[in-house]
């Protein structure tokens, strides 16, 4: 696929249809891309603009920027930020341990997209053969300071076939948050079916369309996401190159995601799971345009309220901060207009972010400790997918009278 058709599709990427987007959340700048203030000038920006593909299921973007200005030695986000984060990761690697590996010998475990090494330092420590690849240098720089095996390199057919020449064929290929990433499914496709082992699987996970049409959490769509999966979508778009869908999880992480097993065709019996699952997307209605234009009016009213709220708190005088300068907040603050008049600054543990303006909307991100020295009277909860761990760990702010401000699934105050 020539780079510019992966930047702008007027073709579905899956199968060819042709695609017109639903609704446009307007001019958006690169999701992580936190800037100086003298970089201002020379921001990027882009139309973030969803379709939904009615012969395939797929949702996907219509434009989006080149993986070389999402991806590269300056990434912001680094995976093991999350203490529960890491448990799930944990638990995930012990899954495939003590499911697909067991009983093999010497097996040979691929992750696409490892990041800081979340996942693969859990094979590393049982001592399997792994291999991470990982195009943003800095942060597989992290992982391969802990031991972890990784390349820096975007996945696709030739690099299936050179790591197969090297290592030989794969057990099992995994990835996390990584595959609605890459504009080129096909090419994934091919690349992983030519990397697995007959017997293998392929098991990766992403946040669930299912979930963002009924929490209305549309700040799952930006840059990086270019797909946002169903079993639907991920059933048609892997069998025409010889995956099928074998078992499907659904995981709380990331706000409601869900993991997908794919093995070569006929290799493995589907789970009555997948069946499942595909008539509750039915039922709810995944497949048909109407679903996207009532998506597109929650979208609107959610927007209404939220900046109702800030501009009411402004007026009167109250302190908001953002809490967690996620890749989501910059469609949240781009698609609302929310500014440094509305949120004073976002906190955030990354000292990659900390210093810098936020994407678009450039209001500053600021270290944690900042947020705790001088409590506000309202933490924004951009992280709100990280709701469980942040609020056991802000007790003290709650108890000194601040207040969450929510938007998922709907705008309200919580204590
Ligand atoms: P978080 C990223 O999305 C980008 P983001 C990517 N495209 C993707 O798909 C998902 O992850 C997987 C901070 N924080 O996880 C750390 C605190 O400050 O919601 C992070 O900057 N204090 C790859 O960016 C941000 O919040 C805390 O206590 O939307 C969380 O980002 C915690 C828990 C986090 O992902
Ligand atoms: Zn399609």
């Amino acid at each position: 696929m020539s780079e510019l058709n992966q930047n702008r599709a007027s073709a579905c990427r899956v199968c060819g249809a042709h695609l017109t987007a639903f609704m446009s959340f307007g001019r958006m700048p690169i999701a992580n891309g936190f800037l100086k203030s003298e970089e201002i000038q020379s921001e990027y920006f882009f139309e973030l603009a969803p379709a939904f593909c009615e012969p395939c299921g797929m949702f996907q973007l219509v434009e989006q920027p080149s993986p070389d200005k999402m991806f590269h030695g300056r990434y912001a986000f680094y995976s093991s930020t999350s203490r529960y984060m890491q448990v799930h990761f944990e638990r995930f690697a012990q899954s495939v341990i003590n499911g697909v590996l067991a009983g093999r010998a010497d097996p040979f475990v691929v992750e696409l997209g490892s990041n800081d090494g979340i996942m693969l330092r859990n094979f590393h420590a049982c001592g399997v053969r792994h291999l991470g690849v990982e195009p943003s240098v800095n942060v597989a720089e992290v992982a391969r300071g802990c031991g972890i095996n990784t390349i820096s390199a975007f996945f696709g057919r030739k690099l299936a076939s050179h790591i197969e020449a090297e290592h030989g064929h794969a057990d099992a290929i995994l990835a996390a948050n990584v595959m609605c990433h890459i504009p080129d499914l096909p090419g994934v496709a091919d690349g992983v079916r030519r990397l697995l082992r007959p017997d293998g699987v392929f098991v990766f996970e992403d946040p669930y369309l299912g979930d963002m049409i009924a929490k209305t959490s549309y700040d799952q769509i930006y840059d990086e996401h270019v797909f946002i999966f169903s079993a639907t979508s991920v059933k048609n778009a892997f069998a025409p190159h010889g995956l099928e869908l074998v078992d499907v999880a659904p995981q709380k992480t990331h706000g409601g995601s869900m993991r997908y097993t794919l093995a070569p065709m006929d290799s493995r019996p589907a789970t009555s799971a997948v069946d499942e699952c595909l008539a509750r997307e039915r039922e709810q209605g995944l497949g048909r345009s109407e679903t996207y234009v009532r998506f597109k009016q929650s979208c609107e009213a959610s927007r209404a309220r939220l900046m109702e709220m800030l501009n009411s708190l402004r007026r009167e005088g109250r302190r908001v901060v953002g809490y967690g300068a996620t890749s989501k907040s910059t469609t949240v603050t781009n698609y609302c207009g929310i500014t440094p008049e509305h949120v004073e600054f976002i906190s955030d543990t990354t000292p990659i972010k900390q210093g810098k303006l936020s994407p678009g909307a450039h209001i500053p991100v600021r270290p944690y400790d900042e947020f705790v020295r001088a409590f506000p009277d309202y933490a924004l909860l951009f992280a709100w997918n990280h709701s469980d761990e942040i609020r056991e760990k802000e007790q003290s702010f709650v108890a000194g009278g601040g207040r969450w401000i929510v938007y998922v699934p709907e705008v309200k105050v919580v204590s």
